[in-house]
């Protein structure tokens, strides 16, 4: 196609139009008539005749970065947690009512068609969601990027529960097909691993030539990423590991038939399944074969594709940043040496110069044992001249410590991108730190600490490198498809400008002194619970307390989280009930509400949804409770469930240690949605509490300062299980088996052990404030004027957690690149 081709026009915004580009892929797109056409087929057509109308702009898209040549943002992740595709491609392209209209006029429902759509589960939890929210703003913002990721086959696991337990089911999400993808064969570049390195046969300096003994084929799959409704459509581009050739030929001939079958069975075994562990790295060699699968074909792509063929790359760091989405991509940093020195022939000094500008580093975490290692013997047997690469920029990065520190080789020793103990194995985080021109934290409390402890030596070498970008969430998502009474609301009271600049939210705060308006917030939040009961009742069969309180901690399943501290709470409820305690007309009626994976190998996590489990079984069945206290467990917590779920919420619990939870942004989605947070000093809690005022979030718990000293002087639980006969009647009820048919053993019995004895997240130290905060809300609940009053402050002060705001920071700290209007 020639530059000049002219665009072919956006299908007209019509019910007619519309109407017959509906009829049209299903006659021909699927190749049957309305008559016969199943619910699958009806969807499919539906998700093309949208993709039309955003096609238009892909294509202007493109074709304008062709074009313009303008500094891009790559974002590498492993994971892209995108969630249901086809409403937020409505919204987009603005479609919404027109389908809605166009399909009820063939006698269908669009909703029926929409509940046909299984998510694309491409990611764990917070780290994969921010991804997704990420290409969003930056599609919305006018910036030219591409994210770059793994077609995963398998996405993260389907949850169910069997007696109470978690049991995991693949997420076959490709199942029926997706409408939502456009394979590109002939884009498929190969990815090599293994083999040996050899003397270089170019004469640059520091130049080796890699012989590597086996590859598979990455084969592209380009997803639409449409900003609202501003003309442009960025490209989320995921790979899919193939085999090479479909068949050993000559094996095939041989008649070694499984040989041949097995081969490609190992090569496609690359981007099968997503690794369903959050926070805590898998050394396993599968998932580094996937890192460095995903990132040497997005390099290769990003060289060969992208930019023009003559391009000069020492001008790289003028037309691309690499957003490295934690360490999981970081073996791109090796790679791009590896092209620089061994294939195009540059001198080790240039490539290194190049190589360093085009980096930045997100970390997402805290937790010293969530940092990514790998055994110096695995990368050196899959990535032998990857790991020479490493060893020399350790080598003369070690240098520049010896230089800067005299005669400090414990300093040196800590630094070393390559660790010595337990085994010789190459630290990624200090790989990322070394390369990146930046290094940011999540929220402002993480950066803090990233500073002054997990990478305290870097900061102190390079004090300029380090910086915050604290996490956001994109408002289209989470709250104008997921709360539409709320969104109308809003628009109604200060305009829609909302859904693009989230700070014009500020503009209801007048609103929150206004009856009418706190009337109309407490219909929408009780017609939102209201749809959340109708659909936990028909999915899940579960019944909600009434129209009382509904309690959420939604969010994978980690001790450091602290879903153990949100039982002991409701079990000491419970307790105090049933001794008389607590008289039960004075409980606010509530419902608990969780959401929660655990990652399949990780013991405790499990015994804890087991132990939910038994909890809610025997407080919802107990009917001297009927009304007053509930919980709800929906199994399968995912992007669709959050989006049903936080609406209807009205406290949102944040409870982890203080100094553990990086960021958190499910707390972000409930600020924003009218609910109050009741929350440690952690993570972005702190930033919502500032922004919120403390009369207006419930705040208990140690500081991280507070905990780390605790921790210091040697923390005993057992003292605090001693001292407070409360905390220790409701642990003694779990320990007996009461919840658990008198089985002292499983789940009750480990966890009650762990908490006691050893409580690695300190939550005795923290129960009793936590008891007390619960105890403020459901005085300031009692008043419910007054809390729809705070809850709409939450919202109007809410908005700096749009993850456009994080997206304009990247572009000012870090990134420097420009929006560039599609229009103009
Ligand atoms: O606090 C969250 C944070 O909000 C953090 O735990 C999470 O990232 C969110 C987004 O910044 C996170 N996920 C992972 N590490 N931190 C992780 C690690 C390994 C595999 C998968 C996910």
């Amino acid at each position: 196609m020639s530059e000049n081709t002219p665009p072919l026009a956006v299908p007209e915004h019509s019910v007619e139009s519309f109407t017959r580009s509906f009829l049209r892929e299903l006659n021909y797109g699927r190749g049957v008539d309305l008559d016969r056409a199943s619910a699958n087929d009806k969807y499919f057509a539906l998700s093309r005749a949208v993709r039309h109308y955003l096609t238009t702009r892909w294509l202007e898209t493109l074709r304008n970065q062709h074009r313009d040549q303008a500094k891009t943002v790559a974002y590498l992740s492993a994971e892209f947690l995108l969630g249901p595709q086809l409403e937020n491609a409505l919204l987009a392209a603005d479609l919404e009512d027109i389908a809605r209209d166009a399909l009820a006029n063939l006698g269908e429902d669009i909703e029926e068609l929409r509940a046909v759509e299984v998510e694309p589960g491409l990611g764990n939890g917070g780290l994969g969601r921010l991804a997704a929210c990420f290409i969003d703003s930056l599609a919305t913002l006018n910036v030219p990027s591409v994210g770059y990721g793994i077609r995963y086959e398998y996405g993260i696991f389907k949850q169910t529960f069997v007696d109470g337990k978690q049991v995991e089911k693949p997420d076959h999400w490709l199942h029926l097909g997706s409408p939502w993808e456009l394979p590109h064969p002939e884009y498929s570049v190969p990815v090599w691993f293994g083999g040996h390195t050899e003397e270089a046969t170019n004469s640059a300096e520091g130049a080796r030539t890699w012989v590597p003994s086996w590859h598979v084929t990455a084969k592209p799959y380009n997803y639409m990423v449409p900003g609202y409704r501003n003309g442009r459509v960025n490209t989320l581009r995921l790979w899919s590991a193939r085999a090479r050739h479909d068949f050993d030929l000559r094996e095939f001939n041989a008649g070694e038939y499984t040989e041949a079958v097995r081969a490609r069975t190992f090569a496609e075994n690359i981007s099968k399944v997503l690794y369903p562990e959050d926070s805590t790295p898998q050394g396993k060699e599968l998932r580094l074969q996937q890192q460095y699968f995903f990132v040497a074909a997005s390099l290769r792509d990003f060289l060969d594709h992208v930019l023009p063929e003559d391009y000069d790359l020492h001008n790289l760091p003028n037309r691309i940043t690499w957003q490295l989405n934690d360490t999981h991509p970081v073996i791109a940093v090796p790679e791009l040496m590896r092209i620089l020195v061994d294939e195009k022939g540059w001198d080790w000094a240039d490539a290194w110069a190049v190589t360093q500008k085009v980096f930045a580093y997100t970390c997402h975490t805290l937790l010293p044992e969530a940092l990514e290692v790998w055994p110096v013997e695995l990368l050196g047997r899959l990535l032998p001249r990857h790991l020479e690469i490493i060893y020399r920029i350790n080598e003369e990065f070690l240098e520049e410590v010896r230089e800067a520190f005299p005669g400090d080789e414990l300093r040196v020793r800590r630094m070393s991108i390559i660790a010595e103990e337990p085994g010789r194995a190459v630290r990624m985080a200090h790989l990322a730190t070394v390369a990146g021109f930046k290094v940011n934290g999540v929220a402002e409390l993480h950066s803090e600490l990233l500073k002054d402890k997990v990478l305290n030596d870097f900061a102190e070498m390079w004090p300029d490198k380090f910086t915050n970008v604290t996490n956001g969430v994109t408002p289209r998502r989470f709250v104008r498809l997921a709360n539409p009474g709320l969104s109308e609301l809003i628009t109604a009271g200060i305009g829609d400008g909302w859904i693009t600049d989230l700070e014009q939210l500020r503009n209801l705060e007048p609103l929150a002194d206004d009856p009418e308006f706190r009337r109309a917030f407490r219909d929408i939040k009780g017609a939102n619970k209201h749809r959340l009961a109708q659909v936990l009742k028909d999915r899940d069969g579960i019944e909600l307390a009434g129209d009382g309180m509904v309690d959420a901690m939604v969010k994978r399943l980690h001790e450091y989280k602290r879903q153990s501290l949100k039982l002991l709470h409701i079990v000491s409820l419970y307790e105090g009930i049933k001794s008389g305690r607590i008289p039960l007309e004075s409980v606010t009626p509530r419902t608990f509400v969780f959401g929660a994976k655990a990652a399949p190998g990780y013991v405790r996590a499990k015994e804890t949804i087991e132990l939910i489990n038994a909890i809610g079984r025997t407080i919802n069945a107990d009917a001297s409770l009927e009304g007053r206290l509930k919980v709800a467990f929906p199994p399968n917590y995912n992007v669709t469930l959050a989006e049903m779920l936080i609406p209807a919420a009205d406290l949102s619990e944040q409870i982890s240690l203080a100094g553990k939870e990086a960021s958190g942004t499910g707390n972000m989605k409930f600020a924003l949605n009218g609910a109050l947070t009741i929350g440690t000093d952690d993570g972005a809690n702190v930033e919502i509490r500032k922004l919120v005022g403390d009369d207006h979030f419930f705040l208990f718990g140690m500081s991280e300062p507070e905990a780390s000293d605790l921790q210091a002087e040697g923390y005993d639980p057992g003292a605090y299980y001693e001292s407070d006969p409360q905390l220790k009647a409701a642990l003694n009820l779990i320990g007996s088996g009461h919840f658990t048919g008198g089985d002292r053993d499983g789940a009750a019995g480990s966890i009650f052990a762990s908490l006691t004895q050893r409580d690695r997240f300190m939550a005795l130290a923290d129960f009793r404030s936590y008891m007390d905060a619960q105890e403020r809300v459901e005085s300031a609940y009692a008043d419910y004027e007054s809390w729809s009053r705070s809850a709409i402050l939450n919202i109007a002060r809410s908005g700096f957690f749009s993850s456009d705001r994080s997206i304009q920071d990247y572009l000012d700290r870090i990134w420097g690149a420009k929006p560039i209007d599609q229009n103009h």
